[in-house]
């Protein structure tokens, strides 16, 4: 029997899933296991979470990648993205506060890689070019181009999985007068520190995530005034002074901005918080996922398969309250797909379920029905692996309760505690005020834990 072959595209979070499910299977003594060939632009695994300094082009004359900057915490409790086979204790050897900073997750993410002989699998920068296939021998072609050699390589598989990430193509608004805008403009995927924004005058477009979070943080780091414009919907949090949000920005005289309600204010500086494309330039119409942000992205069986044709995988498409948790139970999905221990239905039968998935989303109307929606679709993947029991519904509550802690207070939600539905553990609270920790680093994270003694000391905070 010849082995089936399989090409992740993309090293980050989703694609380290899938690549972990295989170990897992292979760990497991699973025989017949697919070859596999991960591709991935950058230098280095961990997707968005390896951060860079960079922005426009990277080393190699590629776009980068990276939309994430200094200063980031997780906005959403780590118990929530825990993964099911390897929790945050296991890792850091003693339970850590429920909001870390980019590092710390980053560190955690790599530990269970680290654990794993994966790294041979991926073959850095080597950006994938173009995706065909070929409907006579039913596989792809993947053509790349190798950096490391200099050459473009090509090579036929039978699958093909594509795990590229969705929050780094900008979508970039026009709005009139912007030409003549005499100060900085740009988008959230270039912000990298708020330290450039100190003592100005900001305005952000939009009013999702990457609003919230970089105004906030340009507060924490002594941004004169953040102004939010949004689109739809106010984010409508009790912002304390300084921070104000006012309808969408009509056009601009010079370093004036007009808004819809009738006001105008100067501004030194603007950052387009508008969101991001779905952008695949290396796959033809017939194989392209065509999208918006959202919970269950159309033409996705299970949000995962293609439906037009299922050897071809999406992972991680959907907008995220659950990110690392629901790309391991993708994973595994596909993983179990691939190693024939169940088979897909037929298209119609794959249709018919998408149809359903696709009523029920439109039918949800709150932030709650959204976040059930999701643990719901991760439940319904986790339900047919043997991926290991995580109470995704819980977490799920867990959710609940951070939305309304955020309500309560936007600027120091990030010192609330939560109980791992792992290891049953909660949290230590954060020892200081989020606004007035400075130093992001791991070591000074786990440190000040450690030297407030929030919890035993018979263990050390150091990272096993
Ligand atoms: P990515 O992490 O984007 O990884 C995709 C990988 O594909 C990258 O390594 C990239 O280099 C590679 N790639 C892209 N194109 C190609 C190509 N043509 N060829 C080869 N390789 C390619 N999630 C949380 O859980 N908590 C948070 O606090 C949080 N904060 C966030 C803050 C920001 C600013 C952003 C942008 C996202 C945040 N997220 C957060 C969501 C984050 O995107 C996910 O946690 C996770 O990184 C998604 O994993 P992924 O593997 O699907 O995509
Ligand atoms: P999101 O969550 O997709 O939100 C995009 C926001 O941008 C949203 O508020 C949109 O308003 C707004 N938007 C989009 N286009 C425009 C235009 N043309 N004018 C004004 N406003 C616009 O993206 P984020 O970057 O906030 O978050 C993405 C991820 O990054 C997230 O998972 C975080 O973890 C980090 P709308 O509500 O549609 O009117």
């Amino acid at each position: 029997m010849t082995k089936k072959k399989i090409a992740i595209l993309g090293a980050g979070p989703s694609g380290l899933a899938q690549l972990r499910a295989f170990e897992a299977a292979r760990l497991a003594g699973v025989e017949n296991l697919p070859e596999i060939v991960c591709y991935e632009k950058q230098n280095a695994i961990g997707g968005m979470w390896n951060y860079t300094w960079r922005t426009g082009l990277d080393r190699n004359g590629e776009p980068v990648h990276g939309s994430m900057y200094r200063y980031l915490w997780s906005n959403g409790p780590k118990e929530c993205l825990e993964f099911a086979d390897y929790s945050f204790e296991e890792h850091f050897g003693q339970s850590i506060p429920s909001y870390p900073p980019r590092e710390v997750l980053k560190d955690y993410i790599m530990g269970r890689i680290d654990k794993q002989d994966i790294r041979k699998y991926i073959r850095f920068e080597c950006p994938v070019r173009w995706v065909t296939f070929d409907d006579n021998t039913k596989k792809f072609t993947v053509t790349v181009m190798n950096h490391k050699t200099k050459e473009q390589e090509t090579e036929e598989f039978d699958y093909v999985i594509v795990a590229t990430g969705h929050f780094s193509t900008p979508n970039m608004p026009y709005f009139e007068g912007l030409e003549e805008f005499p100060g900085r403009i740009m988008h959230a995927h270039d912000f990298r520190d708020a330290l450039e924004f100190k003592d100005k005058d900001i305005l952000l477009v939009g009013s999702s995530y990457s609003a919230e979070d970089i105004g906030t943080q340009c507060y924490k780091y002594g941004t004169k005034s953040v102004t939010i414009s949004y689109r739809s919907t106010a984010l409508g949090y009790a912002w304390p002074k300084g921070i104000t949000e006012k309808p969408l920005v009509t056009h601009f005289e010079g370093d004036i901005a007009y808004f819809s309600d009738g006001t105008s204010q100067c501004f030194d500086a603007i950052i387009m918080c508008t969101g991001y494309l779905f952008h695949f330039p290396f796959l033809p119409d017939e194989l392209r996922l065509q999208t918006h942000n959202c919970l269950y992205p159309a033409n996705l069986y299970k949000g995962i398969f293609w439906q037009p044709n299922p050897q071809l995988v999406y992972l991680g498409m959907q907008d995220q309250y659950f990110t690392f948790n629901m790309f391991d139970a993708q994973a595994w999905y596909v993983r179990d797909v691939i190693l024939d221990k169940f088979a897909l239905p037929e298209l119609a039968a794959r249709e018919a379920d998408e149809q359903k998935w696709l009523t029920e989303y439109a039918a949800v109307d709150s932030v709650s029905g959204h976040i059930d929606f999701q643990a719901k679709y991760i439940r319904d993947l986790t339900n047919a692996t043997d991926y290991p029991e995580f109470a995704v519904e819980k977490q799920g509550d867990i959710l609940k309760q951070w939305q309304k802690d955020k309500i309560a207070d936007i600027m120091g939600f990030r010192e609330k505690a939560y109980t791992s539905t792992l290891t049953n553990t909660l949290a230590p609270e954060l020892p200081e005020p989020w606004l007035e920790i400075l130093d992001d680093s791991l070591e000074h994270f786990l440190n000040l834990a450690f030297i407030k003694g929030q919890k035993s000391d018979n263990k050390s905070w150091t990272k096993k």
